[in-house]
């Protein structure tokens, strides 16, 4: 008796756990923006691999984004093309606003998500926080503390507005603290590094929830 109950609430469990993933649809977004300075497309898919497809004429944001895509485990392609020739402010700015939407709308209604991530990363000497909660308020704490100017061409304070564009577009939460660096290539990739995997996090499906984590049940 006690052996054929287990049985079938092992049926009961396994059924209801494969009509779960066959009825949920593909958490993906595309978004196109085009303005008279920049003109933007972004494919994510959250359940990804982490393959980053990215072309934003600005290198170093590429670079960032790639490796966003690939410690996030996010599939990203993101096509971008700026007025390069004044300076990359309204292409970093703009792929920020892009992404954020594509994030917002992947999320849908947000329910069932886990909704925070905390992740911490190192690169060499830097060491950067990312905290984020996918609330529907959005708010930025930015504790990036970068003394050179430049890393490369790519100016620094453009991290900042990136990181503004992103979570007010996303709807969220984000923090980002700097523990320690030196090296401002080291910091700003340990930060994005860090903010992959607590989106990583926020962005999963928990399993033990059912509709939105929120007292107020909504988070849209
Ligand atoms: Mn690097």
């Amino acid at each position: 008796m006690e052996s054929r109950n287990r049985t079938h609430s092992r049926t009961v469990a396994a059924a209801s756990s494969a009509q779960k993933t066959a009825a949920a649809p593909p958490r993906v977004a595309q978004i196109e923006r085009r303005t008279r300075e920049t003109s933007i497309e972004a494919a994510l898919r959250l359940d990804g691999s982490g393959h980053g497809e990215i072309a934003t004429g600005v290198p170093f944001l590429d670079h960032m984004l790639e490796s966003f895509a690939r410690h996030g485990f996010f599939d990203l392609r993101v096509n971008a093309t700026g007025d390069l020739h004044i300076d990359d402010h309204h292409t970093v700015e703009d792929v920020g606003i892009v992404l954020g939407r594509a994030f917002r709308e992947a999320l849908g209604d947000r329910s069932g998500i886990r909704r925070f991530g905390h992740a911490v990363a190192p690169l060499d000497e830097a060491l950067c926080a990312a905290t984020v909660d996918i609330s529907g308020r959005s708010y930025l704490a930015y504790g990036l503390e970068i003394r050179e100017e430049r890393i490369g061409n790519f100016q620094t304070v453009l991290v900042g507005d990136f990181m503004k564009a992103f979570a007010d577009e996303t709807g969220m939460n984000l923090h980002l603290v700097m523990h320690s660096g030196r090296n401002p290539h080291h910091i700003v990739e340990a930060a994005f590094k860090a903010l992959a995997r607590a989106m990583d996090q926020a962005t999963a499906i928990e399993p033990r929830l059912s509709g939105a984590l929120s007292t107020k049940g909504t988070l849209s």
